[in-house]
C-alpha cells in the first residue's frame, strides 16, 4: 500500500525496528476491535491509562502479581461457580486467551459492559464464539436479571452466569460493581494495572499486571494446579495479602527510574551517533 493511502490504524506505520512496536501493535489491535464494533470509544482511552501503569512496571509481570495470580486461580479451583467477565477491550484484546482460561478453570465467559448496546454485546458474542468458545453468557435477554447496588449498565447479568457465581473475575472494571459483587457475597478476582484504582481495593485478589500477559499465565497456572487438592488450593490462597500485593506492585511502579536509568546512556549515545551523521 503506498503510504499517502495509509489510514491512521494502519498497522504497515509500525517498523519492526521501532522501540515500541510491541506496544503499539497492541494499540492496533484495540484500535482493530473498536471499528469491529468491539470496543467503546472510551476503552481506547481506559487502555491508555492502564499503558502508563504498564510502563511504570517495566511491562513486565512482577514477582507479587504471579503470587496474586496463583492465590486467585486457586481460590477459584476452590469455588464451584467462577464465572468470567468479558468487555469490549477483553474480547478485543485476548479472545483466543480468554477462551483458553474459560476451559482451564470450567468457568463460562459472560459479556458485562458499561457502554452496553445489543450490538456491541452480539459482536463480542460472534468475536468469543469465532475464538472457540463453546457458550457465551449475558447475551440472552431471556436470562437477563439485575445485580443490586448498581445503577448503570453494568447491572445486568445472566442468571446462569454472574448472578450465581460465587468468584467472577473481572478485567477493566469499575469500582461499584466490584463492591456490588464483594456485597452480594462474592469473591472478585480484578486484574488492574492501576494498584490505586477502585476495583485494584475492592478486589477479593487483586492481579496489577496487563491482562494481555496475565491471562495466558494464568491458564498456565490453572492447568498445573488442576492436580493439587483441597488443603494445598486453600494453603495457597493463605499466603495471600491483598495489602502486600498493593504495596509491592506501587514499591515496583515507585522505584522505576532504577529501570531506566541503564538506558540513559544508550539513548545520550543514540543522540550523538545521530548528531554526527
Ligand atoms: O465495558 P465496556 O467495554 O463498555 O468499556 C468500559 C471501559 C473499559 C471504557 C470502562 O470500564 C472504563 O472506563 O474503564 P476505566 O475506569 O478506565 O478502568 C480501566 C482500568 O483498567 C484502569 O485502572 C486501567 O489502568 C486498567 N487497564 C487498562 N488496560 C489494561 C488495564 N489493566 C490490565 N490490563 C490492561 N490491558
Amino acid at each position: 500500500m503506498n503510504a499517502l493511502t495509509k489510514t491512521d490504524t494502519n498497522e504497515d506505520f509500525i517498523p519492526d525496528d521501532h522501540p515500541r512496536s510491541e506496544s503499539l501493535r497492541i494499540r492496533h489491535k484495540l484500535v482493530e476491535g473498536f471499528e469491529n464494533g468491539l470496543v467503546a470509544k472510551a476503552g481506547l482511552i481506559a487502555h491508555g491509562r492502564g499503558e502508563a501503569f504498564d510502563y511504570l512496571l517495566g511491562e513486565k509481570t512482577i514477582e507479587s502479581a504471579k503470587k496474586a495470580m496463583e492465590a486467585s486461580i486457586a481460590q477459584i479451583l476452590l469455588c464451584k461457580h467462577p464465572v468470567i467477565s468479558v468487555n469490549g477491550n477483553v474480547a478485543a484484546l485476548v479472545p483466543e486467551e480468554i477462551v483458553e482460561l474459560s476451559e482451564a478453570i470450567s468457568a463460562p465467559l459472560e459479556v458485562n459492559l458499561f457502554y452496553r448496546s445489543r450490538e456491541r454485546e452480539i459482536a463480542i458474542e460472534k468475536a468469543l464464539l469465532g475464538a472457540g468458545a463453546k457458550q457465551v453468557l449475558g447475551v440472552d435477554l431471556s436470562h437477563r436479571t439485575s445485580l443490586s447496588g448498581i445503577s448503570h449498565q453494568r447491572r445486568y447479568v445472566d442468571d446462569r452466569g454472574i448472578a450465581r457465581a460465587d468468584i467472577v473475575l473481572v478485567m477493566l472494571e469499575d469500582g461499584d460493581r466490584t463492591i456490588a459483587l464483594r456485597a452480594s457475597n462474592k469473591f472478585v478476582v480484578s486484574i488492574d494495572l492501576n494498584p490505586l484504582s477502585r476495583t485494584a481495593l475492592a478486589g477479593s485478589f487483586t492481579i496489577v499486571d496487563n491482562l494481555i500477559r496475565s491471562i495466558p499465565l494464568m491458564t498456565k497456572i490453572a492447568e498445573k494446579f488442576i492436580e493439587k487438592d483441597t488443603s494445598e488450593l486453600r494453603q495457597i490462597v493463605a499466603t495471600y495479602s491483598h495489602q502486600q500485593i498493593l504495596e509491592d506492585a506501587l514499591r515496583v511502579m515507585g522505584n522505576s527510574y532504577q529501570q531506566v536509568a541503564p538506558m540513559l546512556e544508550t539513548v545520550i549515545q543514540a543522540i550523538e551517533a545521530k548528531r554526527q551523521d
